[in-house]
């Protein structure tokens, strides 16, 4: 068994290419990590966060911001995905159903992909879009890892109890259950533990 490594550190992370879909998409195959979830959860911020760089996802307070494909290639060897976040209605319909589609087929065809982080937010009751997206993505058989994010918004019992209520109504129907991680951007909260996360799947584990 190969020995558990600490978190690595981040040395180079560098803005790739945008892809408005699959076929757009980088040629190299390094290993993915990908990030989705509601518009305003908090995808680019925890990329941020991850390569410690303020400002290599753009980040703001008008939901829909991530309207692409977004590569980030970190040490030189595997990447972040920033991907368009989902069920923003102000985005006119056809664009909404491109973006969902170019998605779709980024998950469900890129070789390279390793995992996918859905992002919750840990402030919300579960919510129908996540709901149908996450029993859309078990079936697809990719890996995936919720990140309940913007906990530093919550006292720990509101938390923890915001977590439980989705494990209990929405992840107890999910088999094998996935890995559950809370995070903040703010606060560096999870970040550790994704890189960690990171570090060992790309280690093979
Ligand atoms: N308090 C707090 N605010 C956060 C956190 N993460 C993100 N935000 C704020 O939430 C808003 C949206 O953040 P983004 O990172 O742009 O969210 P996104 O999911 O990439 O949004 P889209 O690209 O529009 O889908 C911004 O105002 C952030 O500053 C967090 O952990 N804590
Ligand atoms: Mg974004």
């Amino acid at each position: 068994m190969a020995p558990t490594l600490g978190p690595m550190k981040i040395k180079s992370a560098i803005f790739e290419t945008s892809a408005p879909n699959l076929s757009g998409c980088p040629r190299l195959a390094l290993p993915e990590f990908a990030f989705i979830g509601r518009s305003n959860v908090g995808k680019s911020s925890l990329i941020n966060l991850l390569a410690e760089q303020r400002d290599l996802a753009r980040v703001s307070d008008l939901p829909g911001k991530t309207q692409l494909i977004n590569f980030f290639t970190i040490n030189k060897n595997w990447r972040l995905v920033d991907l368009p976040g989902y069920g923003y209605a102000h985005v006119s319909k056809t664009k909404r159903a491109d973006f969902n589609e170019a998605v779709a087929d980024y998950i469900e065809g890129r070789e390279n992909l390793r995992t996918v982080f859905i992002l919750i937010d840990s402030r919300l009751p579960p919510q129908q879009l996540d709901v149908d997206f996450l029993g859309w993505l078990a079936g697809t058989g990719v890996a995936f890892v919720l990140v309940f994010t913007k906990i530093d918004k919550l006292s720990l019992s509101q938390a923890q109890n915001s977590i439980a209520l989705f494990r209990q109504t929405v992840l107890s129907g999910i088999n094998p259950t996935p890995k559950v991680i809370a995070s903040s951007s703010k606060t560096k909260t999870g970040r550790s533990e994704i890189l960690q996360y990171i570090t060992d799947t790309l280690a093979g584990g």
